[in-house]
């Protein structure tokens, strides 16, 4: 009587720790992601190959690429993905992250209110590392090397 008792306490104990685990998984809210570039995936944000057309998603007032790798002496495409409804970016090359006027390299003539995307025409740079941001929200920077 005793152990059977004792058997019953345990299958209750199972079962509700089952229930509340079920429970935790639909709340119907997205599965809390490690950030993305904190993650093991951090190919995708350190460019190996030098481009000359590269796409960068701006989301929550964030680039999703920190580093970009420019082909030297080539006119490179920008694509801004703008994910940010109602918000506008653009897309700002300078010479250092003083990014003082004189020191701005491709002002951006117009910015991109999202959700689209606009192309940015960059004049080719030569090798070197230089600095990007969005003129709005200048936390919005990164950095890139042409070579
Ligand atoms: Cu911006």
């Amino acid at each position: 009587m005793r152990r059977s008792f004792t058997v019953l306490a345990l299958v209750c104990v199972l079962a509700a720790i089952s229930v509340g685990c079920s429970k935790q998984r639909d709340t119907g809210l997205p599965a809390i992601q490690p950030p993305s570039s904190t993650s093991a995936s951090a190919s995708p944000s350190v460019p190996t190959t030098p481009v000359t057309a590269v796409t960068i998603v701006a989301k929550t007032i964030q680039w999703d690429l920190k580093q970009l790798l420019f082909k030297a002496n080539a006119t490179v495409t920008v694509t801004v993905d703008n994910q940010d409804a109602g918000i506008p970016h653009d897309f700002g090359v300078y010479s250092n992250a003083a990014r003082t006027p004189d020191k701005e390299i491709d002002k951006p003539a117009t910015d991109v209110t999202g959700p689209a995307k606009k192309d940015y025409t960059i004049k080719p740079l030569k090798a070197g590392t230089y600095y990007f941001q969005c003129d709005i929200h200048p936390s919005m920077n990164g950095t890139i090397t042409v070579k």
